[in-house]
């Protein structure tokens, strides 16, 4: 056999695999969190680029060590050191293995840079295509009170009724102030790809734009005390993203059912501190 066959047929056999994989992860495999906001599709992206290259490069080093291991090892037989030499003084060889070295390494700096500039301004969550039709610029505002142990949602725009479920619209940019009654939580609202720390005394601001209506769960995600467990919205409880036109009948439903409620909440503000303030010593 001449040497290029080592090469070729481990070549293929790796070829074959890699575009199987490819095809798994782009078309097969539901890779989390989804499509429903641009943010969390953006995540999925990156996941299904990084699974690729991974998989591919992981099916490589698999391949060729199984190959080389199988066809060359020499039971009982003298380790011929020549071999290794001629490898480490082949300078194709060598240039392929720095070469694609530092591809890989450029393509994830590069990436990463790429990306995390696309999620530091919130005019960047809106979809290009819905900016161009001339989507509302103001936001949605959902402020989401983090307390032991649940999530509250209040509607500042709507006169602060406060709900216990997330409803929000498709279509519109939504802003989420977060924070805390008492203990550190964190909103993770896995369909819409984000999570955001509920500090009390902080508000803590994240965006996001939904293009389809779909389900929210919602989990605390900071260890909060005995109940963090059950701290989540889903299942029954879920929060949901709907369609413009039935965000707004739910609007003008929940503005019925809670908006009484709300003159005896404390008043709206963007911040609130466990109470009380001062603990006896
Ligand atoms: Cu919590």
């Amino acid at each position: 056999m001449t040497n290029r066959r080592h090469l070729v047929i481990p070549g293929i056999i790796v070829a074959v695999l890699s575009v199987i994989w490819d095809l798994m992860v782009a078309l097969v495999l539901n890779i989390p969190p989804g499509y429903a906001t641009t943010t969390a599709a953006d995540q999925t992206v990156t996941s299904q680029v990084f699974a690729i290259i991974a998989g591919d490069v992981g099916m490589a080093v698999v391949v060729f060590g199984l190959y080389f291991a199988i066809q060359f090892s020499r039971r009982g037989s003298v380790v011929d050191y020549g071999v290794a030499s001629r490898a480490r003084s082949n300078v194709p060889l060598q240039a392929a293995w720095i070469g694609s070295s530092f591809v890989l390494v450029m393509f994830a700096a590069g990436f990463g840079v790429v990306e995390l500039e696309g999620q530091t301004a919130p005019s960047l969550v809106v979809p290009a295509s819905a900016l161009a039709a001339g989507a509302q610029h103001d936001p949605l505002i959902v402020q989401v009170i983090g307390q032991q142990w649940q999530f509250t949602y209040r509607y500042p725009q709507y006169g602060g009724f406060e709900t216990q479920q997330l409803r929000i619209p498709t279509d519109r940019l939504v802003q989420f102030d977060v924070t805390s009654i008492d203990v550190t939580h964190s909103f993770w609202a896995y369909q819409l790809g984000i999570k955001l720390d509920a500090n009390q005394g902080s508000n803590n601001v994240g965006y996001v734009y939904v293009t389809k209506p779909t389900l929210i769960n919602v989990r605390c995600g900071e260890l909060c005390g005995l109940f963090h467990g059950y701290m989540t919205n889903v299942g029954d409880q879920a929060g949901q993203a709907l369609s413009p036109s039935d965000f707004s009948s739910w609007l003008s439903y929940a503005e019925a059912t809670y908006g009484p409620e709300a003159k005896n909440l404390p008043r709206f503000a963007l911040v609130y501190y466990p109470q009380p303030l001062i603990f006896a010593p």
